[in-house]
């Protein structure tokens, strides 16, 4: 994180009254464990759940899991968990991924009816020798596994579907602003790296569209040698460069984290037509250092570590709105 990131950095008591502690002036902590990093504001909470488990020494494995459960619990959110937009047909479908620090991996896609999309990647990870399960499939694993079954589909997101089918013009929309897919990556105090990730995607988006967030490589990546990287924005950009593997191997190649998502960028931004659609990427590395890149200014991280709460903008390709 850069000193102007800081200086930019808005204070938590905005978001999140019970946290006073704000440090935003100070240079970014080197070399800190344990730390969590997450995409978007709503990361702010998110942390602060996964901290509870992150500061009695838990697994990091564990605080990215609860830390984003939150999230999908949340019905005022409409792009993670239930409160999710839906497809253009109506139905609420979730992607979600786990990975944890031997490099183990979980993953749902076009999951419906289940909220905690992130635990059900999670037990594909743990209870089968694959890695991603798909729609039906994945909700029938899911109730096997005692998940409950639930309606997705609030009436406020049922309402703004009513309301799009207006015009019903296809073109999905990615937040350039703020809240959409929740990104997460810990380092806890034993060293170990994870990450989380976890959606409903575009809304009103074809029926059957998967993005990147459950795809190991594209929404997120982890090398428990190296560092962690998770995405945001338009899924089909990431998943054409394979992102977060790109810049897990940047990383590994000696770039900081931002600079490692910053080259990602490039390679998208100079290739596809990004006017229309944000990307952003965060990355953490294995020494806890943090750093992210955008397309369009907007994308924000929130971070924590034991010092301080802080949500953090990050730098953009497009310098100006
Ligand atoms: C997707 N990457 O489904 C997700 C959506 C997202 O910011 O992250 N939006 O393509």
């Amino acid at each position: 994180m850069t000193r102007r990131n800081f200086v930019n950095s808005v204070l938590i008591t905005s978001v999140l009254p019970s946290l006073k502690k704000i440090i935003p002036e100070r240079p970014a902590p080197k070399n800190k464990k344990p730390v969590v990093v997450s995409t978007w504001n709503f990361g702010m909470k998110a942390n602060e759940e996964a901290w509870k488990i992150l500061r009695k020494n838990g697994r990091a494995l564990d605080a990215v899991e609860q830390g984003v459960r939150l999230i999908e619990a949340d019905p005022e959110n409409h792009t993670v968990g239930i409160g999710g937009y839906p497809d253009r047909d109506g139905h609420v479908t979730l992607d979600a991924c786990i990975m944890d620090e031997f490099g183990n991996a979980g993953a749902v896609s076009f999951l419906q009816d289940v909220v905690h999309a992130v635990s059900v990647a999670r037990k594909v990870m743990e209870k089968t020798p694959h890695v991603l399960l798909s729609g039906e499939g994945a909700l029938r694993f899911a109730l096997d596994q005692g998940f409950e079954r639930e309606n997705l589909l609030t009436p406020a997101a049922r309402d703004a579907w009513m309301e799009w089918q207006k015009t019903a013009e296809y073109k999905p929309i990615i937040n350039i602003e703020n809240h959409d897919t929740i990104g997460m990556l810990a380092l806890d105090a034993d060293g170990n790296l994870s990450g989380a990730c976890t959606t409903s995607g575009l809304a009103y988006k074809m029926h059957g569209r998967v993005g990147d967030s459950p795809i190991i490589g594209a929404g997120l990546f982890v090398d428990n040698d190296v560092g962690a990287a998770t995405a945001t924005g338009m899924g089909e950009a990431v998943l054409k460069t394979c992102g977060t593997f790109l810049v897990v191997e940047l990383m590994r190649q000696g770039r900081s984290p931002e600079e490692a998502c910053k080259e990602a960028v490039l390679r998208i931004a100079q290739k596809q037509n990004y006017k229309d659609f944000q990307i952003g990427f965060l990355a953490l590395d294995k020494n806890g250092n943090a750093g992210s890149y955008c397309i369009h200014p907007g994308f924000q991280y929130a971070y924590q570590d034991s010092d301080q709460a802080v949500l953090v903008d990050s730098e953009s390709y497009v310098r100006e709105k």
